[in-house]
């Protein structure tokens, strides 16, 4: 069995290889040593986390499977899903957003749209929600670190709130602003990144069907380490694009600035398409590794150009992707 070393010092078995049987055991051992003092606070919630998964139990939010969006590969593991994340605002470590986003408030929420559209909105989760119907789609996720996931996300097309909000004819990008607020989130203190976490898409970027707005994934609405309440995804991006826990989102007319391009511009580029043929400075995009699939003889696999989401190529018809990487 593959042992991961929790940051509070506790062997945890990777948690894919975890059974019923195994989680029981380790609660056990967990209440031993919580009643000889041996484990504090971190401990505890981390243990609240692993038997709150290991019981499923988000609020459920089921969407209607669209099957030309979603692939057929096996999807990744619920529990590899909700436990490896990138989510700087609770740490920078994968395993922290799942340890710590519990504070995270996602109720009551709302999200402002503003800037170049004839009809701003201002709107709470419920009303975001019904928008329009919310569908399935089983899409990959390739982060910029060289590994990817296959989640069965729960939401609809970007541009359904584009539609109701008539960007005016100035309104060229999108802007997504994300929750920075240091009570809530232990990693906003740092300086890893300039908070909020922001990103930005070119309108017809926005407008590809592709791109979901998010509530929820397998069936559930979002856990706060993946984002909720509100997030997008961009299946043909690396993951860093796909903000999570948006608060405002601004149509304007210049390209945005973002937090990862501002932090390494030689590293992240605004577009950052997934493209196996443009390594990142720091290491290659060529291959990945399947979350969930990990082991001695687990096989890379090949990155596809866009993911493998050849439809958005004519987004970049005619542009050199090696300089708008
Ligand atoms: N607000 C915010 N959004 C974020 C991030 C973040 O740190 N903060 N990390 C990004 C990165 S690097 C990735 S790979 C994906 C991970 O999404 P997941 O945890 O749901 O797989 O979220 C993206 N969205
Ligand atoms: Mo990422």
């Amino acid at each position: 069995m593959l042992i991961k070393r929790s940051p509070n010092g506790i062997d945890l078995p990777f948690s894919s290889e975890i059974t019923p049987r195994e989680i029981y055991e380790s609660r056990r051992k967990f209440m031993r040593q919580i009643a000889v003092g041996a484990v504090g606070g971190a401990a505890l919630l981390e243990m609240a986390q692993r038997e709150a998964f290991a019981q499923g139990g988000g609020a459920k939010l089921p969407g209607k499977l669209n099957p030309s969006y979603s692939t057929l590969e096996k999807q990744t593991p619920f529990k590899d899903a909700t436990t490896y994340n990138n989510y700087y605002e609770f740490g920078t470590d994968k395993s922290e957003p799942a340890m710590y986003a519990g504070t995270l408030k996602t109720h009551p929420w709302t999200v402002s749209i503003e800037g170049e559209v004839k009809k701003p909105l201002t709107l709470d989760l419920d009303a975001l929600l019904k928008l329009a119907p919310l569908e399935e789609r089983v899409y990959r996720l390739r982060c910029v670190e060289g590994w990817s996931m296959v989640i069965p996300w729960v939401g609809y097309s970007f541009s359904e709130l584009i539609k109701k909000v008539e960007p005016t004819g100035n309104a060229k990008y999108v802007e997504f602003v994300t929750l920075a607020d240091k009570k809530q989130m232990p990693g906003v203190g740092s300086r890893v990144l300039q908070w909020p976490y922001t990103e930005g898409l070119r309108i017809d970027e926005a407008n590809h069907p592709l791109a979901l707005l998010t509530f929820g994934m397998y069936g559930e609405v979002l856990p706060n380490q993946n984002g909720a309440p509100v997030r997008m995804v961009l299946p043909w991006k690396y993951g860093f694009k796909s903000a999570k826990s948006i608060v405002k989102i601004r149509f304007v007319k210049d390209q945005p600035r973002t937090s990862w391009n501002l932090s390494a511009p030689n590293e992240y580029g605004f577009y950052s398409n997934v493209n196996p043929d443009v390594d990142h400075p720091r290491w290659s995009q060529a291959s990945e590794r399947r979350i969930g699939e990990d082991g001695f003889l687990s096989r890379k696999r090949k990155t596809l150009m866009f993911n493998g989401y050849a439809d958005v190529a004519p987004l970049y018809a005619g542009m050199d992707l090696k300089r708008y990487y």
